[in-house]
């Protein structure tokens, strides 16, 4: 069977020139972080790098290796005029007329890497609107705005899954041509939910709302849902995710009491946002408590956020909970 190679379908969909090499380039460097995952401890390449990163947490030696590969295949690119990562304190200015922003988190799930787990690369492309030299101030768009938006999963196979405003595509990598080839046109998340994902950990610093949700799911059949619900978490976003876009569920990271301050532990711009387009896109919906989180003004590039995503009538069962 013929497949669509990934700058087969870019061409075909009509995709501008400038944002196809924006893909392609994200696309080509996860090939390479892809190689250096497989390797592991071969390579001398897991375990902790020794340093935080602006979100105060222990940065792994593939998080700077992944950050550090992104960061310069993307500065090579005429397209791009800024990017931002979830791993750098400021926005890095690239090409004077590029036309699009793009923010990143090189290696979402990072606890992931030393236990052989799903780990994966999300990704955000902006326009860019403002004026030379690129600053903050002009990542800072909702994420309606966003022109294209996707992750790499680096699992037992390696899937790029991508949407650039008009349904969703998965993509799995040919190892051996490293070619991502389109094995799937029509993602689409069922409206009603079978599966949730949640870290119960958590579960006494959550709201009210969240408490009293969660705890009917786990009720089942004999509470007032009157439906058993099956749980997973693989604490990495980009694989909880991707498990929705295949067979549907809800994802939340709620607001959690400890650090009342950051409103969530996921990130508005490297998570949320590209994770939120996608889901979105696949006829699911994406809130906070207060609205939908697309619809954000964000404030500051690293900003977190509560989010609950996935099958639209069970978001909107959720979200009602909070009221
Ligand atoms: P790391 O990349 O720091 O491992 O964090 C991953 C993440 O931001 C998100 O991908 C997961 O859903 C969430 O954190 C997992 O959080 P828990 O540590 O509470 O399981």
């Amino acid at each position: 069977m013929s497949r669509s190679t990934l700058p087969e379908f870019l061409a075909q969909h009509h995709v501008t020139a400038d944002l196809q090499t924006v893909i392609l380039g994200l696309a080509e460097v996860s090939v390479t972080i892809s190689q250096a995952l497989a390797k592991g401890a071969l390579a001398g390449i897991l375990g902790a790098a020794g340093a935080e990163n602006v979100q105060g947490e222990d940065q792994k030696k593939l998080d700077v290796i992944a950050n550090d590969l992104i960061k310069d295949a993307l500065a090579k690119l005429p397209a791009v005029r800024g990017v931002a990562s979830e791993e750098e304190t400021d926005v890095l200015p690239c090409h004077t007329d590029g036309r699009y922003l793009v923010t990143f988190d090189p290696l979402d799930g990072s606890s992931n890497i030393d236990i052989n787990s799903m780990v994966g690369t999300i990704f955000s492309v902006l326009p860019h609107t403002g004026s030379a030299p690129v600053c903050e101030q002009d990542f800072l768009q909702p994420g309606r705005n966003q022109a294209a938006a996707g992750y790499v999963l680096y699992g037992p196979s390696v899937m790029l899954v991508l949407s650039t405003g008009n349904g969703v595509t998965m993509f799995t990598l040919d190892q051996d041509s490293n070619t991502y080839l389109l094995t799937d046109a029509e993602v689409s998340i069922p409206a009603d939910a079978k599966e949730f994902s949640i870290n119960m950990s958590n579960q006494r610093h959550w709201t009210a709302g969240m408490q009293s949700y969660i705890s009917d799911l786990i009720a089942g059949k004999d509470g007032p849902r009157s439906k058993d619900f099956n749980m997973r978490w693989v604490a990495a976003m980009v694989a909880d995710v991707h498990r929705i876009l295949c067979r549907g569920g809800l994802f939340t990271y709620p607001w959690d009491s400890r650090k009342p301050e950051q409103a969530g532990k996921l990130r508005l711009m490297y998570e949320a946002n590209p994770m939120g387009f996608l889901v979105e896109q696949a006829g699911g919906e994406v809130w906070t408590p207060e609205g939908k989180i697309l619809d954000i003004q964000p404030e500051h590039i690293h900003q977190r956020v509560p989010v609950i995503l996935g099958a639209a009538n069970e978001v909107k069962t959720c979200v009602d909970y909070h009221k």
